[in-house]
């Protein structure tokens, strides 16, 4: 098989890109990566030293990809399929990045400060930066909940890798900061979230490992 997904079923990052995988049905081989693992942690840096998952391998050129909205970008240009990640129409693909962008920078990246936080060792934690994150999570939600008032998708009609990088980001944010009475729009989508196919199979797949969520 050409294609090979270093991963963890729970890392939001990860789920991003198995969406999009799963979106279009494309084969790939799951290699699971332990970060908490020393053996699996030094395997995994020594392919990409940043050592952040998710990182695709495509051994028919012996490319690695790193970061998620790269590695979706790649999918759609060398192995599309029915859902088409980025809109043709350049202007819409812009707007498309952006709210790619939004889901990683201001919800993703602030929930994982609030739930990474709580398994660091007392002592070392980081409790204004987890107030300044979840300041942030309420103002991106507040903008999502507006944005999203007449939008099936992020961009509308058509799923992209937008919703890719919302589904997990929104499933997480909800765990930390609860939408639901506060922002019904954004609860509405995250539910269509929740049952679209691909995403319903990643968090499937996730299950086994819940526990494993620092609460
Ligand atoms: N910008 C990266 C972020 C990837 C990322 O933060 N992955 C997390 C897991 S969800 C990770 O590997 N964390 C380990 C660490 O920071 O040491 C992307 O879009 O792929």
């Amino acid at each position: 098989m050409s294609l090979k997904l270093y991963f963890h079923p729970l890392s939001s990052f990860s789920q991003k890109v198995l969406a999009a995988l799963y979106e279009n049905d494309t084969p790939f081989e799951p290699q699971v990566v332990n970060l908490f693992d020393e053996d699996s942690s030094a395997k995994f840096r020594r392919l990409w030293p940043i050592a952040k998952i998710p990182l695709l391998h495509d051994e028919a050129k012996d490319w690695s990809i790193p970061e998620s909205s790269i590695i979706i970008e790649y999918l759609a240009q060398h192995y599309p399929g029915p859902t088409e990640f980025i809109p043709e129409d350049p202007e819409l693909a812009r707007q498309m990045r952006f709210r790619d962008r939004f889901f990683d920078l201001y919800l993703n990246v602030p929930m994982q400060k609030v739930v990474t936080d709580r398994l660091r060792p007392e002592g070392k934690r980081d409790a204004y930066g987890v107030e300044e994150a979840k300041t942030l999570l309420g103002t991106a939600l507040g903008l999502l909940d507006q944005a999203m008032a007449t939008k099936t998708w992020a961009m509308g009609d058509q799923f992209t890798m937008a919703d890719c990088a919302a589904a997990p980001s929104l499933f997480y944010t909800n765990m930390v900061v609860p939408l639901a009475g506060r922002h019904k729009h954004a609860t509405a989508y995250l539910d269509r979230l929740m049952k679209r196919p691909s995403f319903a199979r990643v968090l499937k797949e996730a299950e086994p490992y819940f526990a494993l969520i620092p609460k």
